[in-house]
């Protein structure tokens, strides 16, 4: 039976990922961040909490010692490093907590393993937003794109990716980093864009509010499933050799592209509801993100499944029953 660790376990990847290692038949460990409302931290992980095979214990990735004690529990074949404070906007407000969980915590997990279990697989969670403005003359980004970091969280995530790249190399380690572009479900935090336009459409359209205030309209992102991305993340550490890929669609879409769709699906005019308010502007945007995964599909045979369009309904259709139940009550 295979073992792997997961590190931010009940965020949005962390669930998808543990479900498919499960149906892998893997046993499968996770990391919990010590919270103190204990119900509210696990409730991605509904569907698969008391199966068998799944292991929780706490840790942090700012406590060296607590991922010391659960590598030599767990003893895991692959570690997944998805753990991080992954809100960008966030990042300008915590900018040294941010360094210290999404950059430093890294490090802190790839000593442990050096010590631990230097033989272990690990994938790390590295980001699109590395690339902050650097757009290929093709306006896309690759693995060759340099990076040109533009907000605390995406300074973090280069310094993980450069450590992962370092202890590949000196240390003879089986590290890759998946590069991957912004990924959704229904199981976004609803204070990332795309949850958030379908969470607040779903609420005008049942009269349970009447306004949707966001930052830059303008900006465009490449949006893809996170169900797609986290096979991708297994399909790079089942690969022979440590590598890094891009994960990405190829089509982007501006947030008012995203707008203009979500509120055409719920049959409202966005006109009437949304505004922009400076509070969701950050200091420093990164504006086009479009990313090139042919070197993914190539050498891994992976590709996105569902469309951009049918995750979206998904995430309203979510809202919408989440709402109605909860008017019922
Ligand atoms: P997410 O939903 O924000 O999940 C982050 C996870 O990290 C949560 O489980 C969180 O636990 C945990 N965590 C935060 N601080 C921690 C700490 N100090 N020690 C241990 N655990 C900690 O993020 P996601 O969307 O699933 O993304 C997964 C990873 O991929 C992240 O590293 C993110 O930066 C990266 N990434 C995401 C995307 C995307 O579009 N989703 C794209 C590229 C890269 P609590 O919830 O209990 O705080
Ligand atoms: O949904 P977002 O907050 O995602 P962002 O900043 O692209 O970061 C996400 O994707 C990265 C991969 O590229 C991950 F590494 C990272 O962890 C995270 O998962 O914002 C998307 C765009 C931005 O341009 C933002 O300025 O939407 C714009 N936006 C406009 N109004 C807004 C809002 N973003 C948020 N969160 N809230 C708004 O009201």
């Amino acid at each position: 039976m295979k073992t792997a660790l997961i590190t931010g376990i009940n965020g949005q990847d962390g669930s998808y990922l543990a479900e498919l290692l499960l149906e892998k038949n893997y046993k499968v460990w996770g990391i919990l961040k010590r919270n103190s409302v204990a119900e509210n931290q696990t409730y991605r992980l509904d569907g698969i909490y008391g199966n068998p095979n799944l292991h929780l214990e706490y840790g942090d990735l700012t406590d060296f010692a607590s991922l010391v004690r659960v590598l030599q529990l767990a003893k895991p074949m692959e570690v997944y490093n998805l753990a991080a404070q992954s809100h960008v906007r966030i990042s300008f407000d915590q900018p040294i907590y941010t360094a210290q969980v999404t950059g430093v915590g890294t490090l802190n997990l790839l000593e442990a393993i050096r010590l631990v279990c230097p033989t272990s697989r690990v994938y790390q969670a590295s980001s699109s937003e590395m690339f902050g403005n650097s757009i290929d003359a093709d306006g896309f980004q690759r693995e060759t794109t340099p990076l040109n970091p533009v907000s605390p969280y995406a300074c973090a995530k280069v310094f993980s990716y450069n450590i992962c790249r370092n202890y590949r190399n000196a240390y003879n380690m089986f590290i890759s980093n998946g590069i991957l572009f912004n990924h959704e479900s229904p199981r976004r935090g609803s204070n990332f864009v795309t949850n958030k336009v379908a969470k607040e459409a779903a609420k005008i359209k049942l009269g349970l509010s009447d306004k949707l205030s966001l930052g830059n309209m303008d900006a465009t992102r490449d949006w893809g499933h996170a169900k797609d991305y986290v096979r991708a993340m297994w399909m790079i550490l089942q690969h022979n050799s440590a590598d890094d890929f891009v994960c990405a669609t190829g089509i982007s879409h501006s947030v008012q592209d995203l707008v203009n769709y979500v509120f055409d699906y719920v049959e409202l005019d966005p006109r009437q509801y949304v505004r922009t308010d400076k509070r969701y502007f950050r200091p420093e945007e990164l504006r086009d993100l479009k990313g090139d995964a042919n070197k993914a599909k190539e050498i891994l045979g992976w590709e996105p499944e569902i469309t951009f369009q049918d995750m979206m309904k998904e995430m309203v259709d979510y809202w919408l029953d989440y709402y109605k139940g909860h008017v019922k009550k």
